[in-house]
Order: C-alpha cells, then structure tokens, then sequence
C-alpha cells in the first residue's frame, strides 16, 4: 500500500503527561532563564514564571507510528525546532534591549523563513511572551507596543495580507526579551475566524500603537477526524474598547467573545455546533482572581481543572486583568 502522504495531523497542548504521548516540544513555565535546547529528540523551552509553575506537553493529536520515524530536532540555545515530516514545533528567543522592534522584526522574518524552507509553510499559531509587557522602553513606547511594531514590519515584508495571518497570543512574563513560538505544518492551509464583536485586531486604531497587533482571532484546521479551532488569546474587549468594570466582567465578556468565535466558526463549517474544549490557557494579572476565573471557565466550557491551567502574569493592555486561550475539536 502506498504511504498515506499527508495524515492531517495537529499538535496540541496538555498539561499532564498521557500514557502513549510523543512529545515534539516541552514548555516549562517556572523558576528558570530563558533557554530553548534539545534532550532525546524533544525540544525544550523555558519561560520565567516566578508565581505559578506549569509544564505544558506539545504532541499530535493522531499518533501514527511514521512520525516517530522522521523527527528531527535542532537547537542552538536561543532558537530551535523539532519536526516530524508533517508538523513543525519552532520557538526563538528574542534578545533584550532598549527598543524590541527590530530585533523582533527579525527573529519573526527568521522564524517565518526557517518554516518555510524547511517545508512548513502553513503557520496555524503562534504565542509571543514579552517580558515586562507594560513596561516602557526608552522612548517611552509601551514594550507590548514595541514588539508590536517590529512583528508588523516583518509580517509585511514577507508579503502577508493582514486576512492571511495566524492565531495569537500575546501576554507578559517576568524579564527578558521575547520568547515567540509557533506551530505549523505542510498541509492544508488554516481557515481564518474573526469575531464580528470585535474589530479584527489587525485594523486597531492608532492609539493603541504606532502598528496594529498582527494575529487572527482563531484558526481551523483540518484533522483526520474533524477540525480544530485555535482560539486565540482572548480578553474583555468590544469593537476595540477594553471593558474592565470588574473582574465578573472581565469573565463574562470574555467568555461571549470565545463563544462567539465557536459560533462563527459553526457558520463555515457546521460541525463546531457538537465542538468540545480540549484545552484553555488563562492568564491573570492577580493571584486573587484565580478561584472564581477558574471555575467560570470550567463551568462555561465544560472542561477539567487538569486541562484549564492558569498563569499569572501581565496582560498586554495595563488595564485588563484576564485573557485567555483555548483549543476546540469538533467532529
Ligand atoms: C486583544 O484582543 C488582546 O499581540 O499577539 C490577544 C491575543 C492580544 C494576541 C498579540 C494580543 C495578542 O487585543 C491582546
């Protein structure tokens, strides 16, 4: 029988070791620099995180026993990436300094290129901590704002329409430069979802940076079985304006924008309307908030603590308290 060329595979995250997992990448959120470095074939990243630990396991949502046979892993301390013949885990660390734009701008065009050569042109997702999210640079720019600049200036130098662009994450950790992280694949292209109650982040009006926040709301893609929804980073936020009364509105808003996004999704591809949680990833700015975020994520999307963690750390507009990601499967 001929090999099956593409098996439509995804990678997706899960936050407790499974019996039968082959793990592309391990991400270690804790008490430790920043590295990215290989061991056994696996890649290693590691974000500082001085109040919360987290560790979060990167493997195909479909094992088949071809992709263990084809990995390859390189890493050289501050970039790296490991790939299976069909998926690609890629992650570079951006280095510190006085404005993040240009060296953003170019481990983003690297980043982009090395998926490209090496034949993992369709990028589905990406997450970008910024160290010291709200802090300014010494022009006074917002760093969040900064890097913001140099992502956009990349994005269009290699020709990316604004509609073209992957799902995101953008979120505070504790000092350092930037760690961006990306997935990708050969195979076939994602499906961009926008939320018509906010405007596209990409068209943000100018007070909120020099250049717009580069990102998707979410992406599908196309898996043996199904389809998978990559909801971007998502917080309080209507048309373009942060709501930030309190933090039970924070939740409620947040959790109608995710829905809403379910929602959007179920109108080009009917099947999201029986879709599952498979993961959430939820960022707070307090230690105080975590209980009652924690449990109205749980309760709205029908989802285990297990697989539902939270961060603390900064969010990238000083005045929201919240933002959080997720990965939905439907049939
Ligand atoms: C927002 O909707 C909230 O800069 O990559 C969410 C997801 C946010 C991704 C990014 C920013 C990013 O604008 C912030």
């Amino acid at each position: 029988m001929d090999k099956i060329m593409y098996t439509y595979n995804a990678l997706i995250p899960n936050y407790a070791l499974k019996d039968i997992q082959e793990n592309l990448a391990v991400v270690h959120y804790g008490n430790e620099k920043t590295s990215i470095t290989t061991q056994n074939d696996v890649l290693h990243i590691c974000i500082p995180s001085a109040q919360t630990q987290l560790t979060e396991y990167w493997s195909l949502l479909h094992l088949t026993t071809e992709d263990a046979n084809q990995r390859q892993c390189h890493a050289t301390g501050t970039e790296g990436w490991c790939a299976d013949g069909d998926n690609l885990f890629a992650a570079c660390l951006v280095p510190d300094g006085p404005e993040l734009a240009p060296a953003s701008k170019q481990a983003y065009m690297r980043l982009i290129q090395l998926a490209e050569q090496l034949g993992y042109a369709n990028i589905y997702r990406i997450w970008n901590y910024v160290g010291r999210i709200n802090a300014p640079n010494n022009n006074g720019l917002e760093r969040y704002r900064d890097f913001c600049l140099g992502r956009a200036d990349a994005f269009e130098a290699l020709k990316y329409a604004p509609t073209t662009l992957p799902a995101a994450t953008g979120i505070g950790f504790q000092n350092g430069g930037v760690v961006v992280f990306l997935i990708a694949r050969k195979t076939p292209q994602a499906t961009n979802i926008e939320n018509p109650l906010q405007i596209p982040a990409y068209q943000y009006p100018q007070r909120y940076g020099p250049k717009a926040p580069s990102f998707a709301r979410a992406t599908v893609i196309k898996v043996q079985n199904g389809f998978c929804l990559y909801v971007s980073g998502t917080a309080s936020i209507r048309n373009h304006k942060s709501l930030t009364q309190n933090i039970e509105q924070e939740i409620a808003i947040t959790i109608q924008n995710i829905q809403q996004l379910l929602k959007t999704a179920a109108t080009k591809y009917p099947t999201f309307k029986q879709s599952i949680c498979d993961s959430l990833k939820i960022y707070v700015r307090h230690k105080k908030d975590i209980p009652l975020v924690s449990q109205a994520f749980q309760a709205a999307f029908g989802i285990e603590a297990a697989q539902a963690p939270v961060l603390i750390s900064d969010i990238c507009r000083a005045e929201l308290s919240l933002e959080v990601e997720g990965v939905f499967r439907a049939p």
